[in-house]
């Protein structure tokens, strides 16, 4: 194994500074030892720019970048900031916000689009790798694209044919990237109500691609220099990504790779297997992910890695790939974000197959020090380093390239270093949540709907519902953040949804079992989980299934007894460690939904605060929904319960809550 010369004056991290998980912990230790940098020795080095971490240094134009820190005695009064062109610091942490929201926005919406054009090849029959699996859903859906399910012949009404439905919807869902006239199709999925408020504040996205392009215009040196103008276009982008781009790729990828149900498997580093052919799949795209776990359960496949010495193939996620992965096929979470670089530090991975988004550049540095083939597949996401192999996926040959992927990483197989380190740590997880299955579990066989959760929400077992989702950040400690706030809610009665890399944290840390509901959840949430047998953390599955949570929501407002709009519902939302501009599209869209919802780390207008005040503040008296921030995370889950707690005062369901809780005490002592 080629060793990176150590540089014995270079500052690395502390383990146990880094992260709470203990086998991330060792593989911190080993990278040091092995004189390999990872992200969390790069964190110890590289400072955080102080005034772009305000979000107030503008590079919009080559006069800048002109960087407004907020002073010291800061007098909001007076403030006299500007930049060159005489932006202000308002105009300038607007602007840097939204193009955040673009940014994000545009990485869900494209991911999307991709999809929609697989299912469209798929329903074309042009391609023989992907099919129509999930007919039910396809029928669900259809009516929100316009397409009808029926169709009227002679005086009677017949069922249109499948193959018709499929081509006509694909067709639908790729209008709504960029459609000349109305607006998106899909707005018809929220509350009515909350369609309405849309309408009125003007935000209804007219298509995708169109409200990424306008903030860029927008935020053009010289466009938009109104705070709350530049918001108003954040907000349809980002409505454009939740409401459209994310939940179009949700539903299409339920549609050709099934809808998930719960099923059972295992969590972190420890599910890499010594003596199999381990490959790591890492990025978002279920499009390839889905063709390389067929690929490699194919038996010849199997006997082929047998014949190279090997006892099978491993498969495993990294980010939101191992969630699409974990939730149709029960393939295990190799780990989270902050992980990536350390699973190759194992030494036992044979080939790391990377797609699009939240990719380290540095993963191919790292593989230069191991055997590992770092495989890219996608055009649009390429590497410098020489040792990137890039093997491009597309949909006419999907079998043949994964196959191809598939050999070379069994083939690499004998080409394992002999120090192979791979950490013990891994939990049983059961996650696979979706609208569907919460239904299921919650609504009960004969009910099918989500009365029995409207039911326990308003006897107060459930004391609310919260949304915890999103990125691990190199700059707080790995998992400490989303493991305190999701435990301080379920503690508190608090139903916690999940997706992202913090459902993969709860995975690491055995919140998604229901035995965890005994050890960690108040009596209130303990019983109802008990009851129905469902983790208090339910894994809801990758960053664009966020949608399933708005569906949820919608799907909660719907069974009634809990006000008109998601707005009035007890729920909140949050990301503990967030960094990435999808988590910021995703955080205004939840927003602009209606919830609550607290970031943690940093929050990226802080030099700004009187733009921030507008998100904090303002918002809620527009959208029913607002930002907050908090790093401190008990503090921060705090800010969501008792935010859950004047909603069900509003609802005037607070004191229900406190006769349910009598009662269970009741009954827990005459049990003893
Ligand atoms: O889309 S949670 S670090 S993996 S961005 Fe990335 Fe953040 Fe993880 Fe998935 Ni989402
Ligand atoms: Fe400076 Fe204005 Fe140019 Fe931004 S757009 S860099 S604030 S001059």
């Amino acid at each position: 194994m080629a060793v990176v010369k150590k540089d014995e004056k270079a500052k690395v991290a502390n383990p146990q500074d880094a992260s709470i998980d203990a086998a991330t912990q060792i593989m911190i230790k080993r990278a040091q030892d092995l004189g390999i940098d990872t992200c969390f020795d790069r964190n110890v080095t590289l400072k955080p720019c102080s005034i772009g971490n305000q979000g107030t240094c503008c590079k919009n134009c080559s006069m800048g970048p002109c960087r407004l820190p907020l002073p010291k005695d800061y007098d909001e009064a007076n403030d006299t900031r500007k930049g060159i062109c005489g932006a202000t610091a308002n105009t300038i942490a607007a602007r840097n916000f939204i193009r955040m929201v673009a940014g994000g926005a545009a990485a869900h919406s494209d991911h999307g689009r991709s999809v929609a054009e697989v299912f469209l090849s798929a329903a074309r029959k042009e391609t023989d790798a992907y099919q129509i699996k999930d007919v039910r859903k396809l029928l669900e859906i259809a009516p929100f694209l316009g397409v009808a399910t029926t169709v009227e012949k002679d005086g009677a009404v017949l069922d249109r044919d499948i193959d018709e439905i499929a081509v006509e919807v694909g067709e639908k869902a790729m209008e709504e990237w960029g459609k000349a006239e109305g607006e998106l199709e899909y707005l018809k999925r929220a509350p009515k109500p909350r369609y309405e408020l849309w309408k009125k504040q003007g935000v209804l996205p007219r298509n995708i691609d169109r409200e990424i392009v306008e903030i860029m215009h927008r935020t053009h040196m010289g466009v938009d220099q109104d705070y709350k103008n530049l918001m108003k276009q954040g907000v349809r982008a980002s409505i454009a990504d939740g409401w459209g781009g994310s939940m179009l790729a949700t539903d299409l990828q339920d549609i050709l790779f099934g809808t998930p149900y719960p099923l059972a498997s295992e969590a972190n580093l420890g599910v890499l297997k010594e003596d199999h052919v381990n490959i790591v799949i890492h990025g978002h795209e279920p499009v390839l992910s889905e063709m390389i776990v067929t690929t490699a359960q194919k038996p010849e496949m199997v006997a082929y890695a047998k014949s190279k010495g090997a006892k099978g193939i491993q498969l495993s996620g990294i980010c939101c790939t191992a969630n699409e992965i974990l939730q149709r096929h029960g393939v295990p979470l190799c780990g989270t974000f902050l992980q990536q670089e350390l699973a190759i530090i194992t030494g036992a991975v044979d080939a790391m197959v990377v797609d699009i988004q939240c990719i380290f550049q540095n993963v191919a540095n790292v593989a230069k020090c191991f055997h590992t083939k770092l495989i890219t597949t996608h055009p649009i996401a390429k590497m410098e380093q020489d040792n990137a192999i890039h093997i491009e996926f597309d949909e006419h040959h999907a079998v043949e390239d994964a196959e191809k992927i598939v050999r070379m990483a069994i083939d690499n197989f004998a080409n394992r270093g002999a120090e192979v380190m791979i950490p013990r740590q891994k939990s049983p997880i059961i996650a696979g949540f979706g609208v569907e299955s919460v239904e299921y579990h919650l609504g009960g066989t004969f009910r099918g709907s989500y009365y029995t959760l409207n039911d326990n929400i308003i006897n107060g077992r459930i004391r609310g519902v919260a949304g915890v989702v999103g990125c691990n950040n190199a700059r707080v400690k790995h998992n400490e953040g989303h493991i305190t706030v999701v435990k301080e809610l379920i503690k508190n009665d608090v139903l916690v949804l999940t997706t992202g890399c913090n459902a993969i944290a709860c995975a690491m840390e055995g919140l998604l079992t229901p035995e965890s509901a005994k050890v960690f959840c108040g009596p209130g949430l303990a019983e109802v989980c008990e009851t129905v047998g469902i983790p208090p953390v339910l894994h809801l599955g990758s960053c664009v299934d966020n949608s399933r949570i708005l569906l949820a929501a919608t799907e909660v407002v719907k069974a009634g007894g809990l006000g008109n709009d998601i707005s009035d519902l007890p729920v909140a939302g949050s990301a503990p460690e967030w960094m990435s501009e999808k988590a910021i599209s995703i955080g205004q869209y939840v927003v602009a939904s209606g919830i609550y919802t607290v970031f943690g780390a940093v929050f990226p207008t802080a030099g700004a605060p009187v733009f921030q005040r507008y998100l904090f503040e303002e918002m809620e008296k527009m959208y029913g929904g607002m930002w907050d921030f908090e790093a401190d995370p008990v503090k921060h889950a705090w800010k969501m319960i008792n935010h859950i707690d004047a909603k069900r005062k509003a609802l005037g369901i607070d004191q229900a809550r406190e006769r349910v809780m009598m009662d269970f005490a009741d009954r827990q002592a005459l049990d003893v």
